[in-house]
């Protein structure tokens, strides 16, 4: 039975990633940090197997720990600061965590497998947001990098630390550049789930508008399910490498509220949507779309869900929560 360790396993990735291992017949453990981590019950829930460990991306001996404990085969670091919006008011603690974290992860395998990292392979969750400005339209392994903000920054850390204990010291190490991929268990701040939480709550007469910022910026959203397998697939190779994960097309957040508010029947959205100035970003990353060729050539990887139905299921997943929200409530008061 082969033995993944997942960092991150709380967040939407891992989670997906949990389900999707333990359907492979691996033994698949989970790092979690802090006490009494409120997000431990969802891991619970969707994967029943996972055994989860404490440990935190800031602290080595707890990484070196999870590893002596879990004895992986396989390691998925997830785990990071995510959110590019709070990266500009905590960069300090991004650069900690979604960049130094990285260089600690590979530390804490260089010293677990005494210096014979080989024996162990290692994923980096890297980010188109390490293009930024981008050089390149549609940007593939070979683009520059020019991050826009301090989460773009702290990920370029980590993909060249990985890069480079690949080059140093033969470690098994990949990169996986994915672009922006949703779910129904996407976090709130993200866009994608603001808006279709937002709609689901509009549609039932629970709020009235959506507060957002840049409507005119474009990304390449794909459905997270998708891009776990990607992860899997890239440390399933004879050689370790680095990929670019994308669907190749491109919407606007204008194209997510169409969509979104369609579902639910309403087709003037513009009276539930207000813009907010103070949701703007220092810097912006304006149009991001992934040439993910080299994937789909040797990895025989390929998106399945398209756009429309992502960001309807989300809505539709969104509904049926407010409902039982609503439900509960109901119970409450009688
Ligand atoms: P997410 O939902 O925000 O999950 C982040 C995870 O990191 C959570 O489990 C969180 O745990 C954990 N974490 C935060 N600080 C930590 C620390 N100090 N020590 C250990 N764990 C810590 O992110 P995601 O969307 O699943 O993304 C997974 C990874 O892929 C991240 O590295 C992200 O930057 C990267 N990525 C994501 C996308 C995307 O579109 N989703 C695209 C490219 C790259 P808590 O529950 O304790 O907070
Ligand atoms: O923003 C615009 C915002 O926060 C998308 C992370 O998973 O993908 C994600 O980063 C776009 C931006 O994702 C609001 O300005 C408008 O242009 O959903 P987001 P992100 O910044 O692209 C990359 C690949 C990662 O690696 C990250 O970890 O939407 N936007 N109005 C807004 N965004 C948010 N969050 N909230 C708004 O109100």
């Amino acid at each position: 039975m082969p033995r993944a360790l997942i960092t991150g396993v709380t967040g939407q990735d891992g989670s997906y990633l949990a389900e999707f291992l333990v359907a492979k017949g691996y033994e698949v453990f989970g790092l979690v940090r802090g006490q009494n981590n409120p997000r431990v019950p969802a891991v619970r829930r969707v994967a029943p197997a996972v055994r989860l460990l404490n440990g935190d991306l800031r602290d080595l001996p707890s990484l070196i720990g999870a590893l002596d404990a879990a004895q992986p085969d396989e390691v998925y670091n997830l785990g990071a600061v995510s959110f590019v919006g709070m990266s500009w008011r905590q960069a300090e603690l991004t650069s900690e965590i979604t960049g130094i974290g990285v260089l600690r992860m590979l530390e804490a395998v260089q010293i677990h497998t005494h210096n014979d990292m080989g024996r162990i392979r290692f994923y980096q969750a890297s980010s188109s947001e390490m293009f930024g400005k981008v050089r390149e339209v549609p940007q593939n392994e070979a683009t520059p990098f020019h991050p826009r903000s301090p989460y773009g920054v702290a990920k370029t850390f980590g993909h060249f630390m990985t890069v480079n204990y690949r080059e140093s010291y033969g470690a098994y190490a990949c990169s996986g550049i994915l672009f922006n991929h949703e779910s129904p268990r996407r976090g709130h701040e993200f866009v994608s789930r603001k808006v279709t939480r937002g709609v689901a709550r509009i549609a039932a007469g629970l709020e009235d508008t959506i507060s957002l910022g840049n409507l005119e910026s474009r990304r390449d959203w794909g459905f997270a399910g998708d891009y776990v397998e990607a992860m899997w697939l890239m440390l399933q190779q004879d050689e370790p490498d680095d990929y670019v994960v994308a669907t190749g097309v491109t919407h606007s957040v204008r194209d997510l509220l169409d969509i979104a508010f369609n579902r639910v029947g309403i087709r003037d959205w513009a009276r539930h949507v207000a813009q907010d100035p103070g949701l703007l970003r220092p810097a912006e990353v304006d149009l991001l779309v992934g040439d993910a060729s080299k994937a789909r050539s040797r990895l025989g990887w390929k998106p399945r869900v398209d756009f429309r139905t992502l960001i309807e299921s989300m809505v539709d997943a969104d509904l049926a929560a407010t409902e039982r929200e609503a439900r509960s409530r109901r119970r409450v008061i009688s």
